[in-house]
């Protein structure tokens, strides 16, 4: 692991040197040295200093779960200008399951020690918070150890509202038909102009802040993602992970942090193309300095791909996300290289251990369940 003595004799600029004697001292580092970061630090020392504190954190430890996703429906009444995935009812390519059939989706998984299925999917205009309220409940009737982390903000703002309930009546009654955390998902970026332009119509930042903060305060934790690589610049970013630092130091309730890269296939933004591998890691380094009050820092496999999400575990990442099992689109319809998203737990393992970490299986909430 990086030392100060490594830091005091590095041949680096004065200005990154008082930045990593920060670091190693465990000092918060302020907006304006993060965007120092992003533009102008060496990528090498950037990311040795990133896995400095991931090191800190989880030492060689790489988490990873076995999970599988349902997404109940791609019709969705908004039309995010980077989405390739959603479609009007009747369009083709439109998708809606019935309860019943996503029931069947939890009894594949019948007799296999998969312990948590991820549930989000298009803004339906006719499915409303009893609907999936319902559908927790039915599944935790069938499988009361599966863990359910669904939702995105975006979707609780519409289900919620429709039920003419406040945000902490609405979470507290998901809670009770069986939510047990939200995932990350809608957050974008929190710029509001930037925001307007990719996705102006849907959930504003300060509602999706408000979700997340009040659903901490009714204990149902949850993860925060950010989508970059598309017309936001560094400051955006930087701007996006401090207002999470702050909500996070009232609450606490972040587990991790997921930065989503905007894959350019069947959407509006096509034309941006995407940014590049060193891009993504420089990303993920600064955003592990960053955020020193959320614990992890995820690499998703099936948006980054495998050989980008090995690199990141030297750069700052310490999960890879779960097993997947081919059960969700969003990724593959934006193009990605991998089309069928399966790693069974011997590959998982395998892709860690080639980065030369330990893989730890985990549960949502990072309870170590095997360390292989
Ligand atoms: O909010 C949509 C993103 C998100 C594209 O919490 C795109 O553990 C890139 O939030 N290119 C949903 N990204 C997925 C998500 C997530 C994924 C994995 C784990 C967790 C977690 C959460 O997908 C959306 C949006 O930001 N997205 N289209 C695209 N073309
Ligand atoms: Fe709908 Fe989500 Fe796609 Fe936006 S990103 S159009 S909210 S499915």
């Amino acid at each position: 692991m990086i030392n100060i003595e490594t830091i005091l004799a590095s041949d680096i600029s004065a200005e990154l040197k008082h930045i990593a004697q920060k670091v190693f001292h465990k000092q918060r580092i302020s907006p304006e040295e993060g965007l120092w970061l992003f533009h102008k630090a060496e990528l090498g020392f950037l990311g040795s200093l990133a896995n400095m504190v991931r090191e800190r954190l989880h030492g060689d430890n790489t988490y990873f779960n076995r999970n599988f996703h349902i997404e109940p429906t791609n019709i969705c009444i908004y039309n995010c200008s980077f989405c390739s995935y959603k479609r009007n009812a009747g369009q083709e390519g439109a998708w809606e399951f019935s309860t019943d059939e996503m029931l069947e989706m939890v009894k594949k998984y019948d007799g296999q020690p998969v312990t948590e299925v991820h549930i989000v999917g298009g803004v339906h205009p006719k499915r409303d918070l009893h609907y999936y309220g319902e559908l927790l409940k039915t599944i935790k009737t069938h499988r009361p150890d599966l863990h359910i982390k669904a939702f995105t903000a975006v979707e609780l703002e519409f289900m919620i509202k429709r039920a003419g309930m406040s945000i902490s009546e609405g979470l507290k009654a998901l809670k009770t038909y069986g939510l047990d955390s939200i995932p990350g998902g809608g957050a974008e970026i929190f710029d509001e102009q930037i925001r307007k332009e990719v996705c102006g119509a849907k959930s504003t930042t300060d509602i999706w802040l408000e979700i997340h903060e009040t659903a901490h305060k009714v204990e149902i934790p949850s993860n925060a993602t950010i989508l970059y690589g598309h017309i936001e610049k560094y400051e955006h970013r930087i701007d996006h992970m401090l207002r999470l630092r702050d909500l996070q130091d009232r609450t606490g309730g972040f587990n991790t942090y997921i930065p989503l890269k905007f894959r350019k296939e069947n959407n509006h933004l096509s034309y941006l193309g995407e940014v590049s591998t060193e891009e993504d890691l420089r990303n993920y380094a600064v955003s592990r300095i960053f955020l020193d009050n959320i614990p992890h820092l995820k690499a998703y496999w099936p948006m980054i791909g495998k050989p980008t999400t090995q690199l990141a575990l030297s750069f700052g990442v310490d999960d890879i996300d779960g097993t997947i099992d081919d059960t969700t689109k969003i990724y593959t319809m934006a193009g990605v290289e991998d089309q069928t998203p399966v790693m069974n737990t011997a590959s998982l393992v395998e892709l860690i251990k080639g980065a030369n970490r330990i893989a730890v299986e985990r549960d949502t909430l990072y309870n170590t369940i095997k360390a292989y």
